[in-house]
């Protein structure tokens, strides 16, 4: 009867643990850390004159939904003059999402603190911008 060995060469600190023929992780990965790995696997048989052959597995470490966006400030304090124009612009924000793809797509709403609707934020740029109490009368 021939009995199977198999070793993984493993050339990275988070260590992903073969055991007869089956991988898996050693520990939490993380894809904002690293998006994959490369293994090199060695596998020999117990013959007396061993055989042995390695092969190449790429992991990829697919994203889940672990970040929230964030800002470069946790508060902004922009200013606005009393008799400024409908459209003009407040402040531009900019949030950035670590995570990928559906994960890290950001859209700009204002949750509170707007009762009135002076204030009008463009859900995919970020831009706020002043809207007239005319413009508000005129909508209703
Ligand atoms: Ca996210
Ligand atoms: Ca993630």
């Amino acid at each position: 009867m021939v009995k199977q060995f198999c070793h993984l060469i493993c050339y990275i600190k988070v260590a992903l643990f073969l055991l007869s023929g089956v991988l898996r992780t050693n520990a939490v990965l993380d894809r904002e850390t690293t998006r994959h790995y490369w293994l090199t696997i060695f596998a020999c048989d117990g013959g007396t004159v061993p055989r042995s052959s390695y092969v190449e597995v790429y992991v990829e470490v697919q994203d889940v939904n672990d970040n929230t966006p964030s800002t470069e400030e946790p508060v902004y304090y922009p200013s606005v003059l009393e008799n400024s124009e409908e459209g003009t612009t407040i402040i531009k924000l900019h949030a950035t999402d670590r995570d990928t793809n559906s994960n890290n797509q950001i859209s700009y709403t204002i949750s509170s603190g707007n009762p009135q609707g002076f204030f009008a934020i463009d859900s995919n740029t970020g831009k706020c911008s002043f809207q007239s109490v005319w413009h508000i009368c005129r909508s209703i």
